[in-house]
């Protein structure tokens, strides 16, 4: 009698710790495919398909957390007196909570200030780099063939039996009841079992390790002044002369940007040559122009500070901007009565983005030569890209070699993949 609805207790938990493995392999597969800035321009509008599948799956999670709750009590209580059980189970509990918390934050994003979804990214990441090598490192080693010979017959399905003090050892290949060595073994320096634990553990450190601190360095430890889109030697542009940094801009007037930016293409990365590279400024205007680099940096230019967020999360703080204010190009240009939108052109020649005029006339959207006194690096969108302060950073294009003034709406290159064309940031 007892033991019926002990063994039904171990069903369910085997039952909702499968599910919970196999929720968990694919949030980190589409989570990974998600944060992978490479895949965007392939991925294309497969990008915010696979982006709703990570938010449902991980709703469903949550969903498998509260089946969960109410058989906590009961699996506290079978795994007492074994710590290293109850340190892994109150680990993934902790982990799951986080992940899905931080990720009801990203997925609301658009409603919440952006210091939220930067707290929250920094959360969801950090569970990431510590918890998927957990992961794997206890699928792994929870194997049957890490196990020792005599054990691989058992089956998991023996969770019920781990309730009870004769069956631990049998326990021992079940992901709650493990880590009991049968009192008989051989005297060796280290079990089959233990070499392989270390093997899996040190392989995995090895990997994941050096990854975690760059990203330590960056994303979670914003440093002041550590913008890392100054161009230097390697910067693949060649733009001569260097454009002169105002004294505002030399100075750094933002105190340095708070934050990494995260390098996103939709092509393989552009370069430019200051002797090909020519800006355009057409469309419904009086005075079409074409400028050639040199020409381009005569144009008067003014220093701004502002915030940039990236609509998956990300942001960084205080850049010191220094550009040509879009609205005093367009004035120069002498826009034509017809003329409702602005559309921008990416040297990539893939990427577009428009405003309304009105929103092209926001006295903050800059055509942006420098960055905290920098040029800006090719990787982020140098010689020249567009910065919209008030809209997340699809607006922004990278590259930005034309503008052209147009009399009906253009649907921007995330916008034909499902971004929303409403790219306001909520202060
Ligand atoms: N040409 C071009 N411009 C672009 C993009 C792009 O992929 N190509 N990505 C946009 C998005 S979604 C963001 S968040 C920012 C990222 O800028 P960064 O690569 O300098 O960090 O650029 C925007 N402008
Ligand atoms: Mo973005």
């Amino acid at each position: 009698m007892a033991d019926r609805r002990k063994q039904g207790f171990g069903k369910q938990l085997a039952e909702l710790h499968r599910w919970n493995a196999w929720l968990v392999v694919a949030l980190a597969a589409s989570g990974l495919l998600l944060s992978w800035g490479a895949a965007r321009g392939w991925l294309g509008e497969g990008r915010v398909w696979v982006k709703q599948l990570h938010i449902y799956v991980g709703l469903i999670t949550g969903i498998v957390l509260v089946l969960y709750a109410p058989l906590l009590r009961r699996h506290l209580k079978q795994l007492r007196g074994r710590p290293a059980q109850r340190g892994n189970l109150a680990f993934v509990v902790f982990l799951l909570l986080g992940w899905l918390l931080s990720g009801i934050v990203l997925w609301q994003l658009r409603h919440l200030p952006p210091r939220w979804a930067t707290a929250a990214l920094a959360v969801h990441d950090l569970l990431t780099w510590v918890g998927l090598p957990y992961a794997a490192y206890h699928s792994v080693t929870r194997m049957r063939w890490v196990k020792k010979p005599h054990r691989r017959a058992v089956r998991t399905d023996d969770f019920a039996a781990a309730d009870g003090d004769e069956a631990r050892g049998a326990g021992a290949t079940s992901p709650y009841g493990g880590g009991l060595h049968p009192a008989a073994s051989p005297p060796t320096l280290l079990t089959r079992r233990q070499f392989i634990r270390g093997a899996v553990g040190v392989a995995l450190a090895a990997a994941v390790l050096p990854s975690f601190f760059k990203w330590m360095g960056g994303s979670l430890i914003p440093a002041s002044g550590s913008g890392n889109i100054a161009a230097g030697d390697t910067d693949a542009n060649r733009m001569l002369p260097a454009p002169q940094p105002l004294p505002d801009s030399a100075n750094v007037v933002g105190g340095g940007a708070r934050g990494n930016f995260r390098l996103y293409t939709v092509t393989p990365l552009p370069h430019f040559d200051s002797d090909t590279w020519r800006f355009r400024l057409d469309g419904l205007v009086d005075r079409p122009a074409t400028w050639t680099w040199e020409q381009f940096l005569e144009i008067k230019r003014r220093v701004q500070v502002s915030d940039f967020h990236c609509v998956t999360g990300w942001s960084v703080y205080d850049n010191t901007w220094e550009g040509i204010p879009l609205t005093q190009l367009l004035d120069a240009a002498g826009v034509r009565a017809g003329a409702k939108y602005v559309k921008f052109y990416s040297g990539d020649g893939e990427y577009t983005d428009a405003l309304s005029l009105e929103q092209a006339r926001m006295e903050d959207v800059l055509v942006a030569v420098l960055h905290d006194g920098q040029p800006i690096h090719r990787d982020y969108g140098g010689p020249v890209r567009l910065i919209v302060p008030g809209m997340y950073a699809y607006k922004s294009v990278k590259w930005l070699d034309r503008i052209e003034l147009i009399d009906r709406p253009h649907t921007g290159y995330w916008e034909a993949r499902g971004y929303d064309n409403d790219a306001w940031v909520k202060a």
